[in-house]
């Protein structure tokens, strides 16, 4: 074999053992039998190595260290309420959906100027019942005219992902509709509030030019620190603006607010919860990967290629765990422990493994500890439930037939698991 061939045949051999991993490119796994073996860190055992075994041990010290855990490696360090942040309503029907309810559209000014990156809430609020109203909020996908035909909804002006000039055409108006049940969720007495997430941050890596990012930066600053926030942390810190804003508008029960979110945005939901405790229920709908899916399974979507595939959804730090999940402080049970003790639900899709259904259960199982610490009832279960039977404690967790979406039974659960926790009358 001629020299030039060894070489060619060794540097093809290289390639093929390296790239994959620089790319992320690596086979997913789907084998129960691949899966690692690995130990998880337990929530209740300090970075001092001494046991939690009270309320206040687990209140002052530990879930702050787990918190920081979770900022400095994973989704980054936000910035807090901007003190000059200011809230417009332009539009408000009382009359809406045939009179079902008010509809209001509220512009979040982060800065108080209205050149600067800014949000809009779109919240319909039951007209039936009394107010003010339990509601649901979450992120979309599309746009607030997406989750609706009503034409009253302002079309957004943010950048999107479709089309070749970036901007929502007329059509979108109710694509993502079946996402979003929404007279199902006013005949159950709530309200629902939606804002689209690219009004935060775009979702692409532009190495955070756009979006609220720059608006924090110091000084001389370019792009976020490693320690500082991704994306997924931008858009739960746009969550905790619109709670700012919930706070101002007497129709809307403050103490009654369940954050909900789908796929990236269900990681974001999980982060919002941990970061805000004005969030009385958190609610992750097939979150996977970064959401409640345990990482040390790398089971589907792993943590090399997600950070590979959307550099820009989690804090630099992240990087340095990829293929190395066991070197993490952390894992998602103790992202869903940071929830306790309000509720949190968790619901994977049978098809959808690509989040890993079996590693979104065991976040949640693995919560229990201290669920049980705080004296709220954990996960009723210990083994996965089967298809469409919905496990309730302070922890819920379902997995329903189909695939990676929301749909009505999700929903569904979502407003009984509500409606148990906030004292309501199951319909
Ligand atoms: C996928 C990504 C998942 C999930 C999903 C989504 O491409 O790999 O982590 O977030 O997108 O948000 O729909």
């Amino acid at each position: 074999m001629s020299r030039n061939l060894a070489f060619l045949i060794a540097s093809m051999a290289l390639a093929t053992a390296v790239f994959p991993r620089i790319l992320g490119a690596q086979e997913a796994n789907y084998d129960e039998s691949k899966v690692p073996l690995y130990t998880l860190p337990d929530p209740l055992v300090g970075s001092d190595g001494i046991m939690v075994v009270d309320t206040d041990t687990w209140r002052q010290k530990r879930r702050p260290e787990i918190l920081r855990m979770f900022e400095e490696h994973m989704y980054g360090k936000a910035p807090g309420k901007p003190s000059l942040m200011t809230f417009m309503t332009p539009s408000v029907n009382k009359n809406a959906l045939d009179g079902l309810a008010i509809r209001k559209e509220v512009v979040v000014y982060f800065t108080g100027r209205e050149q600067d990156p800014n949000m809009t809430i779109l919240l319909y609020l039951p007209n039936k019942g009394p107010k003010p109203v339990p509601l649901f909020v979450g992120l979309n996908f599309q746009g607030n005219h997406a989750i609706h035909p009503d034409p009253g909804i302002t079309i957004t002006k943010s950048w999107v992902s479709a089309g070749s000039d970036h901007r929502a055409p007329p059509e979108s108006r109710g694509k993502a509709a079946s996402r979003w049940p929404v007279e199902r969720i006013l005949d159950r007495g709530y309200g629902l509030a939606t804002i689209y997430y690219g009004d935060i941050d775009p979702d692409f890596d532009d190495a955070f030019r756009n979006g609220v990012h720059p608006l924090f930066y110091k000084p001389g600053q370019t792009r976020p620190a490693p320690d500082e926030w991704g994306s997924i942390a931008a858009w739960a810190w746009g969550l905790s603006r619109a709670m700012d804003y919930f706070e101002t508008d007497s129709d809307i029960d403050t103490k009654h607010v369940a954050v909900m979110g789908h796929s990236r945005l269900g990681k974001t939901s999980l982060w919002a919860g941990a970061t805000d405790e004005r969030f009385a229920i958190v609610i992750s709908n097939d979150s996977g990967c970064g959401g409640a899916a345990l990482s040390r399974r790398a089971f589907g979507e792993t943590v090399q290629r997600i950070n590979t595939v959307f550099p820009h959804w989690f804090c630099d730090n992240f990087k340095k765990y990829n293929a190395k999940e066991s070197d993490l402080p952390i894992d998602q049970h103790m992202l869903i422990a940071l929830m306790a003790p309000r509720p949190v639900y968790v619901a994977s899709a049978e098809e959808d493994r690509w989040a890993d259904p079996k590693g979104e259960f065991l976040s949640a199982l693995h919560a229990g500890p201290v669920y049980r610490l705080l004296g709220k009832e954990p996960l009723p279960v210990s083994e996965m439930p089967p298809v469409s039977q919905p496990a309730m404690g302070a922890i819920g967790y379902h997995i329903r037939t189909g695939k990676h979406d929301v749909t009505n039974y999700d929903w569904d659960r979502y407003m009984d698991f509500a409606d148990r926790h906030f004292g309501r009358t199951a319909k």
